[in-house]
């Protein structure tokens, strides 16, 4: 499979490719504000399972209209008239899709705006950086609908923002945005234009080595997983071969010929 052929056989995302190996990837259905459909879900499994291995070497997700993200698509949700094993296989493909995300090894900058609710909230989570605007809202509005996060918020959500701050967002539909945003651990930036401030994070990131940027995107996630002895004993062995690659070494010789970009606060 090529990069041109997955771009082809994508419809509710659009996948653009830069010389750099950033990818974007955008949410294309502004018309339903960007809902999650079985078929986008299908998509993003295809596309996150695929980016890693063609190339991408950092990924902006991006979404077209003024909304990231309204969550499971409710129309398709209500005329489908699920039976409960139905919904579990579809969160358990949203889990899969999401996973490839978190534990892809490639890194992923969400460029937020608008909405960034339910399953959308969701979707963001499962990157590794968050980029809000001054529009961008959070919210967990299951709990209004008569409905149950099933997306991996219980886990991702609940990482960012703690256990008691999930569970008020969803009892009682209350709304994040701005610096309270920030504050919380919803979205790590808050600037005026997230394309462009995700633009510039993913360049940045592209730059470091690929192996690198897979034990980051990829390691420390399944650590979390781990017992703090095991996650240790897994530290050590990631370290042991990422810290001995062969492309670390001119890096090394850099830092060591002085002529190395040196650590500073600006
Ligand atoms: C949708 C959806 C959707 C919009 N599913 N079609 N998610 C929610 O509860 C969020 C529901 N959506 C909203 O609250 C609002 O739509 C927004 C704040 C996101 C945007 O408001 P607005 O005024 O710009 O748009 P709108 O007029 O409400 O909707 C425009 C269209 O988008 C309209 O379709 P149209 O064909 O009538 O034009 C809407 O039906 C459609 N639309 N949101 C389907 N969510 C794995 S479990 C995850 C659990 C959840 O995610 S629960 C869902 C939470």
């Amino acid at each position: 499979m090529s990069v041109e052929r997955l771009k082809q056989e994508v419809q509710n995302l659009r996948i653009e490719t830069e010389e750099n190996g950033v990818w974007t990837i955008t949410l294309a259905r502004p018309a339903k504000r960007n809902a999650l459909d079985s078929h986008t879900v299908e998509e993003m499994v295809e596309v996150f399972s695929k980016a890693g291995r063609l190339g991408a070497k950092a990924i902006v997700l991006a979404a077209e209209g003024d909304h990231f993200c309204a969550g499971l698509d409710l129309i398709e949700h209500h005329d489908a008239d699920r039976r409960p094993e139905d919904f579990m296989h579809l969160c358990l493909r949203w889990h899969e899709a999401f996973n490839k995300m978190e534990y892809g090894g490639v890194p992923i900058i969400a460029a937020l705006k608008g909405a960034v609710v339910g399953g959308g909230l969701e979707l963001a989570s499962a990157a590794h950086i968050r980029v809000a605007d001054h529009g961008t809202y959070f919210a967990l509005p299951e709990g209004q609908r008569g409905l149950f996060t099933g997306g991996g918020a219980t886990i991702r959500v609940a990482d960012l923002v703690g256990k008691a701050r999930m569970v008020d967002m969803m009892l009682t539909g209350r709304v994040y945005k701005g610096l309270e945003a920030v504050d919380v651990g919803l979205a790590q930036y808050l600037v005026e234009d997230s394309m462009v401030t995700a633009r510039e994070l993913a360049a940045r990131s592209a730059d470091n080595l690929p192996l690198t940027n897979f034990a980051i995107c990829s390691a420390i996630s399944h650590m979390q997983n781990m017992s703090a002895l095991d996650a240790a004993y897994a530290e050590s062995v990631v370290a042991g071969i990422v810290n001995t690659q062969e492309p670390a070494r001119a890096r090394l010789k850099a830092f060591a010929d002085k002529t190395a970009a040196r650590v500073r606060p600006e």
